[in-house]
């Protein structure tokens, strides 16, 4: 990929100001429940209009941190155009913070001005009320027609987009937090239009008509990159959804015609009957072409439903909110089951051992990545730690094959020892979803006297399936049937459901620590 960059470089205006210039302006670009439409055209004039705003009636300067807050919806894409144009700084939230949360982050990215849905206002005052440096909290889809949507009225749909340097940050983007402690990442303009430029055209190469849809938060990166930033680096359509449960995104990709699906591997699982009830696939006469899976690993068991459900090959690919975007993935053509897929164009990726060096092919170890993407934190120490020579320390275990192939393992803090076997808790996971009477699983280590550690598994069966001491010893069986015995779970217990963060993540930690 091309990554040579002018030293002036606006990236809202690289991919909004110079898609309408270049004649796309009367292109549908976002659509939403409700019979929303807006062109590339549209786009620009409201985004044109809120920097206005920004600029004249908050007194913004180049370099502010902004924090946005909504949920997936037209106006909030617009809300982070505008944020750039002006040459400030999004910090993008996720909808369910609490003002605990959401005052570490005004706290620790230093936010001076907040634009948010009128719906969750609530938590962000409280945050902000015992923070004078936050300036003005303005609200936007207030039923009532004020706040934003009536600032933007007076304002015209002509801005002068500020000349930010090529490094000048952008995006200040919190990690979703598996841990708990969110981190701060910060990401140049560059490096959107970076992220544009490797895994898109590479990997998912979209095409103009295509019709984008998914459940990721914008304020996750996977979402931003790929509900916003990628379609519209090719001119396509957009459907924002605010809510994107499995049922309400089954009936929405039929509703819109939707061609590109962007969501977790647990939403897949979930979605994959439904999908099959309603032919979404191409291949059994529906609109749905490319589906991508990031966040979590893919297991094989997923992917095998999602296809035999709609015919589509799943596109695995591993990213981070320290790089951005995937930088390890395998279109469909080249997907293997079991492995993320080979590296990136314009990234590379190497397995070493706790010093830095590089292991074999087929020797379990650290992934460390490098790319145009990534990596910098706001905070100097994780800096330090996490960053050697350029290389971003995942977490995450993997092995590479001799064909270039990464498997993923476990995250390095998830990996369970039982008397002296490594076990990665998404192999056990991966072989209880083969069985028909598992919807979901969770498997995490305990503590164990005579092992070190055992391997324990949280179940949520299938509706209507008896879970009792019999389906526990069934599945027992089952896995040591499916992987190397010693791996199988000596614990079941089933619940309802599992912790997961908005993105789609289980908080196996949340289960280590016994907390529902
Ligand atoms: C895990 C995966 C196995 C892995 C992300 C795509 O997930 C994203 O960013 P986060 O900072 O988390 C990063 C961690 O999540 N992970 C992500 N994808 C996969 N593990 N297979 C996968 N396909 O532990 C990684 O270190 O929340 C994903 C694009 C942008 C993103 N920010």
């Amino acid at each position: 990929p091309s990554l040579q960059f002018p030293p002036l470089m606006n990236c809202a205006a690289e991919l909004l100001d110079r898609r309408v210039v270049a004649g796309d302006g009367e292109r549908v670009c976002l659509r939403a429940p409700g019979g929303l439409r807006w062109t590339y055209g549209d786009l620009l004039a409201n985004a044109n209009r809120i920097a206005n705003v920004l600029v004249r009636e908050l007194g913004i300067v180049p370099g502010n941190r902004v924090l946005l807050r909504g949920p997936n919806s037209p106006m909030l894409v617009a809300c982070w155009f505008a944020v750039v144009k002006a040459g400030a700084i999004a910090v993008t939230t996720m909808p369910l913070l609490r003002a605990k949360e959401l005052g570490q982050i005004l706290d620790k990215g230093r936010v001076t001005h907040a634009l948010c849905a009128q719906a969750l206002r609530g938590e962000l005052d409280a945050a902000a009320a015992a923070r004078p440096f936050v300036a003005h909290v303005v609200s936007f889809g207030d039923p009532s027609g004020a706040g934003l949507e009536a600032a933007m009225a007076r304002q015209p749909e002509q801005f002068d987009n500020v000349a930010t340097a090529v490094d000048d940050t952008c995006i200040l983007a919190f990690t979703s937090g598996t841990t708990g402690q969110p981190k701060a990442t910060m990401h140049f303009h560059r490096d959107v239009i970076a992220a544009c430029r490797c895994w898109p055209p590479h990997v998912l190469r979209p095409q103009a008509d295509d019709v984008f849809i998914g459940s990721p938060p914008l304020a996750f990166t996977f979402g931003l990159g790929g509900l916003v930033l990628f379609p519209m680096s090719v001119g396509a359509a957009i459907v924002l959804l605010e809510q994107a449960s499995p049922p309400q995104l089954l009936d929405a990709i039929r509703e819109f015609g939707a061609t590109i699906l962007f969501t977790a591997p647990t939403s897949y699982r979930a979605m994959a009957e439904g999908a099959r009830e309603r032919r979404l696939g191409a291949p059994y006469g529906g609109s749905l072409v490319k589906c991508v899976s990031a966040g979590e690993v893919l297991p094989a068991a997923t992917r095998e439903l999602w296809k035999d459900a709609t015919g589509i090959e799943i596109i695995d690919g591993i990213g981070a909110t320290e790089m951005f975007h995937i930088f390890i993935s395998a279109d469909e053509e080249h997907a293997r089951p079991g492995a993320t897929g080979t590296v990136v164009p314009g990234y590379r990726a190497e397995i070493v051992d706790d010093e830095g060096r590089e292991l074999p092919a087929g020797t379990v170890g650290r992934l460390a990545v490098k790319g145009p993407t990534g990596c910098r934190y706001l905070d100097d120490s994780r800096q330090r730690n996490y960053v050697r020579d350029g290389w971003n320390y995942t977490g995450d275990a993997y092995y590479m094959d001799a064909d270039g192939y990464f498997h993923y393992q476990s995250r390095l803090d998830d990996m369970i020892v039982s008397a002296g076997y490594n076990i990665g808790a998404p192999e056990v996971e991966d072989a209880l979803m083969q069985h028909p009477a598992v919807a979901e699983c969770a498997v995490i280590g305990v503590p164990d006297e005579e092992r070190g550690q055992i391997v324990k598994a949280f179940v949520v069966p299938r509706p209507g399936l008896g879970a009792g001491e019999m389906l526990v010893r069934e599945l027992q069986d089952f896995v040591k049937r499916t992987i190397a015995p010693y791996k199988y779970p000596r614990a079941i217990e089933f619940r309802d459901s599992l912790p997961r963060t908005e993105t789609g993540k289980l908080q196996r930690f949340r289960l280590r620590e016994g907390k529902p």
